[in-house]
């Protein structure tokens, strides 16, 4: 082998060797270290979607989006309520991610190829399973979003779903006059003023809007899904080590219903012989110190937050006003979509 060619081979395998030897540390020291030193989760959520992110009137925040912000404070300081919420409208979240003003966003917000490649964004699981339909007045007497043709359908700015209902008319040769605004409430107002004769969305969130309308029984959600929506938390790219605390919050959580770990079973569940159940509570192994957390950091997620299938019901599920089936998001063992990755 030519000395020139050997050379330059052993100086790129030594940069593999440094990177390698580099990543997980480096990972480790940006932004899980910053949230430890600050000592609260700053995170970036909707402004206000019943079931998702809401404030109380006394300031006090729920939600399945605000539960996964809960549980990486669980995760990172053993205390659910270390999180200062950031409120973000549509067209804010992805400068306040990337400009550092949030750690994460867990914001109703689709896991899209543009998003995950070009805009900055780490995507690093899936929350909910959505599809984008069309919420009209009961009146109008409408069977399916294919008798739309001609409607004035009000929309808001900075999502997908502009593009998803520009696609819908586009395939099925049917015309629209979009009405575009960009917050939620000048959307809905100007659907319940009568403006639009319809509202599209995400279809958790027209169930949320339906419910806080003025009459809800004057309307319907159309039956049609004409989009894939997976809505799921984000993070800046480039830091793996800090997607990981977010990723595996989820996936705390999704096991923990699977293995039938509740919030209420989970100190007697301590003692379990399940070697599963053993190495998510931190019983065995290290699997929280991989992450630069303690190895009872999904303990602290189910103590204080719940299961998946807990965060689900009390928010969105049947325990909730909105009361939506677990449909896709039922765990893969029930016909869903839900998966947690194996903690081995
Ligand atoms: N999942 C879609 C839509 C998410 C979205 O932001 N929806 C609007 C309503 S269509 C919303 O939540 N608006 C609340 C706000 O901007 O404050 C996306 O990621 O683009």
């Amino acid at each position: 082998m030519d000395a020139g060619i050997r050379n330059r081979r052993i100086a790129i395998t030594t940069a593999a060797l440094l990177a390698v030897a580099a990543g997980p540390a480096m990972a480790q020291t940006k932004t899980l270290d910053t949230v430890k030193a600050r000592g609260t989760l700053n995170c970036g959520v909707n402004t206000g979607l019943a079931g998702f992110s809401m404030p109380d009137d006394k300031g006090q925040w729920t939600g399945l989006d605000v539960d996964l912000c809960r549980a990486v404070a669980a995760a990172v300081f053993k205390d659910a309520t270390k999180v200062k919420y950031v409120p973000l409208t549509a067209k804010e979240r992805f400068t306040a991610l990337q400009s550092g003003e949030v750690d994460m966003l867990s914001r109703n917000t689709t896991w899209t190829m543009s998003r995950d490649t070009s805009a900055g964004l780490s995507f690093v699981g899936v929350n909910y399973f959505d599809g984008q339909g069309f919420m009209v007045k009961k009146s109008l007497g409408l069977k399916s979003a294919k008798e739309l043709d001609g409607a004035t359908i009000c929309v808001q700015t900075g999502t997908t779903t502009e593009l998803n209902v520009t696609d819908f008319f586009r395939a099925n040769k049917l015309n629209y006059k979009p009405v575009v605004f960009e917050k939620l409430d000048e959307t809905v107002a100007a659907y319940n003023s009568g403006r639009c004769d319809a509202f599209t969305s995400d279809h958790s969130q027209l169930y949320s809007e339906r419910l806080k309308s003025p009459k809800p029984d004057d309307n319907v959600v159309l039956p049609d899904v004409i989009s894939k929506e997976p809505l799921g938390p984000a993070v800046r790219q480039g830091d793996s080590g800090w997607g990981n605390v977010v990723r595996w919050a989820h996936f705390a959580m999704v096991n923990a219903e699977e293995l039938g770990v509740t919030s209420k079973t989970v100190d007697e569940m301590q003692a379990s012989a399940n070697p599963e159940i053993r190495r998510l509570l931190g019983k065995e192994g290290d699997f929280g110190k991989g992450m630069g957390l303690d190895n009872d950091w999904a303990y602290q997620i189910v103590k204080q937050v719940g299961n998946y299938g807990e965060a689900f019901d009390r928010n969105v599920g049947a325990g909730s006003r909105l009361n939506i089936a677990r449909g896709q998001n039922a765990l893969w063992t029930k016909g869903g979509l839900q998966y947690g990755m194996p903690i081995r």
